[in-house]
């Protein structure tokens, strides 16, 4: 009969204990006594009990990350293209909506469009929509992932057409692509925490010299919060995250509000050997972004956004006609998918 050590010490106690009641004269009750509490320590469903406290207590069993699918991802992106760029107000925008919210859905995501009515610089009234999608609502731990899904009205840092619209493949639907298709991934390999995806709207209808004029959606979240105290842990705001050989500093606002998640990515992406997309310097390159509200709203939050290396600041293709399907690589998506879903998988 094989004895746990816990149990071993606890019979040798006990039969201490019975002992000195046996030299009392009790003899027969006490061998009765020392017989069931010999059987009950080493039955097999005693140890199985304890063991199964034992992880209950220590920590839950970590689920192996799954493999980010780059060509799901692609499609994606392309799916919100081809409903034409998501400008608020258009037969565009509220059709991608409906898909967005579908898509969500289909992945077992709990999901809640936020509504609220706001003012554009130009003095215009929209009725924005935050889509909201939370996995595992009622876990503690969790992770926010957010992108904005709208599209800029106008090409206006284009040399031609500035008035024209333009596609908004990485502006905008290269974040949602990689949201998507980790909450399709997730549909698939449950993690132990929880996961909230804002997709927010009205994020690039501003403009230069007024901060506030951007990110209407983010602001208006940061005002009036989903669930009445909500919290994540950190999180992850994907800006134009789908270009060729893309280049993702520590952006400088991340850093400041959020080092200790700059860090767990960071390290995460070099990790799985995405060191050359993840860059260890840090740049001062945004002057407003959706996370800045996020950290308002009380989440300390990062932005994962691409840099210029010749420019300092964003991609050429930015708010022109150059952002369109053909600057979308699968292979930044999958450095950018992958290190998400190693950063979600690993947290506890
Ligand atoms: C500014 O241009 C100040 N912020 C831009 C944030 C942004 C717009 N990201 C994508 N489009
Ligand atoms: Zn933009």
């Amino acid at each position: 009969m094989v004895l746990s050590g816990q149990f071993k010490n606890k019979a040798i106690s006990v039969s201490l204990l019975l002992w000195e009641k046996v030299s009392e004269g009790r003899m027969r009750l006490c061998s009765i006594y020392m017989l069931v509490i010999f059987l009950a320590a080493c039955s097999p469903e005693k140890e199985k009990q304890a063991e199964s406290e034992a992880t209950k207590t220590s920590e839950v069993k970590k689920v192996p990350t799954p493999d980010f699918n780059a060509d799901s991802a692609y499609s994606l992106v392309k799916a919100q293209v081809d409903f034409g760029p998501r400008i608020p107000g258009t037969a565009a925008h509220a059709k991608c909506a409906d898909y967005l919210v579908a898509k969500l859905k289909s992945a077992g995501f709990d999901v809640i469009i936020q509504n609220g009515t706001v003012q554009t610089f130009d003095k215009k009234q929209f009725s924005l929509k935050n889509i909201i999608a939370s996995y595992k609502p009622e876990a503690q731990s969790r992770i926010l992932i957010s992108s904005h899904w709208d599209t800029r009205p106008w090409a206006d840092e284009d040399t031609k057409n500035k008035d024209k619209t333009f596609e908004g493949a990485n502006d905008g639907a290269s974040g949602v692509g990689i949201a998507l298709e980790i909450a399709r991934q997730i549909s698939f390999s449950k993690p132990n925490i929880g996961l909230d995806i804002i997709l927010f709207d009205l994020e690039d209808y501003g403009t230069n010299g007024n901060e506030n004029s951007w990110c209407l959606g983010s602001q208006y979240w940061a005002n009036n919060p989903h669930k009445p105290n909500y919290f994540a842990n950190f999180g992850i705001l994907l800006d134009m995250v789908g270009g060729p050989n893309a280049i993702f500093p520590k952006e400088k606002k991340s850093v400041d509000m959020a080092s200790f998640a700059v860090d767990k990515v960071w390290k995460a992406a070099n990790e799985i050997g995405y060191g050359n997309y993840f860059v260890p310097q840090t740049k001062d390159f945004v002057g407003v972004d959706d996370h800045v509200f996020i950290n308002k709203g009380g989440v300390p939050c990062i932005d994962l956004i691409e840099y210029n290396q010749t420019s300092g600041g964003f991609g050429d293709y930015h708010h022109t006609h150059q952002d369109n399907m053909s600057l979308i690589d699968k292979n930044t998506l999958k450095a950018v998918g992958q290190t998400l879903l190693e950063v979600i998988y690993s947290e506890k």
